[in-house]
């Protein structure tokens, strides 16, 4: 149940309340969303405060207390057009909630947005929060979409709660309760998509059955207002499908079209509502358009146009780039591909088409500036992609609340023609006047009770939802939010999870990588635990160029690989200049020698990487005996299992610390000014 867990309140609170025994749902059918809210509402009230609610499906006389919950057309259609004249223009998605009268009104320009208010509302009760609110909200962004990473065989890459919820032995599940589980807390916290297979995708989801599988994964998530997209390998043409096997993938290839065009439309015979296709293309050993040197706007387009006439949209992944290349190249770069790429065909995509571009130039890694392709893309719908599913970043062992490091990325002015260019803006398509883009949250939730693999971590996937509607979302108030919803609302509670939510991210960066140097984590295998070594010598490019005397990327147009001058100038001015650019980002920017000494603090490089680890793991120590603190303050299933990944914490936090400061203290020489490195 995660934060919709709907727990009675204590009945000093509860007692504080009436809340209305009926709920009148003005549902046009059971997989109107409207209806879901009616029970949604039934339920939520019942558990909160006891007692029983009913739920009439139809106008009924609004003289006694009641919740009401309806499209605004629907009420106005039920109740006259004089009763709704308070209510503001409400734009796509958006709902009105007013409790200041007798009847909680809460209406939605669609059926998912009144589902919205309806969790909206439940939210603010569950809280013990009563205060009288009449209020319209619209979302920042039309497209807020997880992704799964799920493979047909049930196993998710990159997944840390077990198996697929959705696949299992090369197919859809029959049983898809849990889906319909997610998709119920997906629809309160407003996602309204979801890309249910991984990115690096297989084309047997294009069968008969598979389709059949997609359909019936949509049947089950339309009742939440979430509409269902997939994942495409660009050779499925030339894979052994039943559709006919052509020798060809090449886009601009007739056969091909037809191909893709057949196959869209057996797909929306089956999901009329279907989101539309996610593409990895070219990227990783993906196939793509650039093997018959085509552009990858060529690539797009083509499933753009069958997508088109039914209304999806095709989000086409940004993450292309070179795995082999040469690190005797002093110019060579990984972060300079996207905006390589993707520059040039700006003004050449589909209206359809969306560009889903990672946060950071690089690959969700603990620290990095934002991608400049944002600052690119004028004419093309954009959206970032972000991780819940916590790949380089502990994997769920390690506790990390994202949004503060999400927010470094989405509140960054990248100052496009000298004026504000907040990546919020791009995305949600205010700054370049785009229709379409938004977020994408790649979740990989699995079968585990714990949905992500930890109770912690689901505090992401709430605040993914809440920033996607709301970028300027306060990352603590989110964050308490959810303690409250999830956990309860006892002060220490609060206070403690707060605290260590809000301190997880320098901790982990302290005992991983810092100074922008990456996290260090094992880049070849695991992507956990701590590998330095592993980041350089191959052709991934996740390079920290250390040798002897000196560590980072010199990424300068003046001397290194030019990347610094993606940014618009008044960024790039700022990266270029060693005096300006941030320490946390320096060796991002700049590849210095180990006694290159910090603006902030005046520590030479290689004494702040042993002091930061020393901090980092000692802070992660204390966060398993401040837990402590919560015995019984919540249940013991959750508060032990809590507690042995904290244990766990601590302990690998020692070992990141070790492994890192051991390996730069013997590659530099350089002594460790307090006498731990070295000595063991
Ligand atoms: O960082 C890499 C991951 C891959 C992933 C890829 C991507 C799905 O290690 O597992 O593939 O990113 O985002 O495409």
């Amino acid at each position: 149940a995660a934060w919709l867990r709907y727990a009675p309140l204590p009945a000093s609170v509860a007692r504080q309340y009436s809340a209305p025994s009926t709920v009148v749902a003005l549902n046009i059918s059971e997989v109107d969303p409207v209806y879901t809210a009616g029970q949604e509402l039934q339920k939520g009230i019942q558990g909160i405060f006891g007692g029983k609610v009913t739920v009439a499906n139809t106008n009924i006389s609004l003289s006694s207390p009641a919740i009401i919950v309806s499209t605004l057309g629907q009420y106005v259609k039920a109740y006259g057009s004089e009763t709704a004249g308070h209510v503001p223009e409400l734009t796509d998605d958006a709902f009105w909630l007013d409790t200041t009268g007798d009847t909680v009104q809460i209406l939605g320009q669609n059926g998912r947005a009144a589902l919205y208010g309806a969790f909206e509302y439940l939210s603010l009760i569950a809280q013990g929060n009563f205060s009288k609110v009449a209020y319209a909200t619209a979302p920042d962004a039309p497209i807020r979409w997880v992704n799964q990473w799920d493979n047909m065989d049930g196993h998710i890459e990159r997944g840390y709660g077990g198996d697929s919820i959705v696949f299992s032995n090369g197919t859809i599940k029959n049983d898809l309760q849990r889906v319909i589980d997610y998709g119920r807390l997906l629809a309160s916290i407003r996602i309204n998509g979801i890309i249910i297979n991984n990115v690096n995708a297989n084309a047997t989801l294009l069968n008969p059955k598979g389709v059949d599988g997609i359909g019936r994964v949509a049947d089950a998530l339309r009742p939440y207002g979430i509409q269902v997209g997939i994942s495409l390998n660009f050779a499925s043409p030339s894979a052994n499908l039943v559709y006919g096997n052509l020798t060809t993938f090449d886009p601009l290839n007739q056969t091909v079209i037809d191909w893709w065009t057949n196959v869209t439309d057996t797909i929306y015979d089956r999901v009329p509502d279907f989101a539309g296709y996610l593409v990895k293309a070219n990227s990783e050993g993906q196939p793509g358009p650039l093997t018959y040197n085509r552009t990858l706007a060529e690539g797009a387009n083509m499933f753009a146009s069958a997508l088109k006439p039914h209304g999806g949209i095709l989000m086409f992944r940004a993450f292309v780039y070179d795995n082999h290349i040469n690190e005797t190249n002093w110019k060579a770069d990984r972060a300079n591909a996207a905006v390589d790429f993707f520059r040039d065909l700006d003004g050449v995509f589909d209206d359809n088409v969306v560009v889903q571009v990672k946060y950071g130039p690089i690959d969700f890694q603990v620290r990095e500036p934002p991608s400049p392709l944002f600052a690119h893309l004028r004419q093309t719908g954009a959206a970032i992609e972000l991780q819940i599913t916590q790949e380089y970043l502990g994997q769920q062992c390690h506790l990390f609340y994202l949004p503060p490091l999400w927010h470094s990325i989405l509140d960054f002015d990248l100052r496009s023609d000298n004026k504000s260019t907040l990546v919020s803006d791009v995305v949600s398509g205010k700054r370049f006047n785009r229709t379409l883009g938004g977020y994408a949250g790649v979740v990989n939730v699995g079968v585990n009770d714990t949905w992500l693999g930890s109770h912690l971590s689901m505090s992401n996937l709430y605040a993914f939802g809440r920033l996607a509607w709301d970028p300027h979302g306060d990352s603590e108030t989110i964050l308490q939010d959810w303690t409250r919803l999830t956990f309860s609302s006892d002060p220490a509670v609060i206070e403690t999870i707060t605290d260590l939510s809000l301190e997880s991210w320098p901790t982990y960066e302290s005992y991983t990588g810092n100074l922008g140097i990456q996290t260090l984590t094992d880049i070849l295998y695991t992507h956990f635990g701590p590998n330095p070594a592993s980041q350089d010598n191959n052709g991934w490019g996740q390079w920290t160029r250390a040798d002897a005397d000196s560590i980072g990327m010199d990424r300068t147009v003046s001397n290194g690989t030019g990347f610094s001058g993606q940014y618009p100038p008044e960024v790039a001015e700022v990266f270029e200049d060693i005096s300006t650019t941030p320490d946390n980002l320096l060796l991002w920017f700049h590849h210095v020698n180990y006694t290159t000494k910090l603006k902030s603090s005046g520590k030479t490089v290689i004494q702040h990487f042993y002091d930061a680890h020393y901090a980092g793991a000692e802070n992660a120590q204390t966060f398993a005996t401040r837990w402590e603190r919560l015995k019984g303050k919540i249940d013991d299933q959750r508060y032990n299992e809590t507690l042995f990944r904290l244990r766990y914490q601590a302990g690998h936090s020692i070992v990141w610390r070790d492994a890192i400061n051991e390996f730069y203290h013997n590659m530099s020489g350089i002594a460790d000014e307090a006498k731990r490195v070295g000595s063991h």
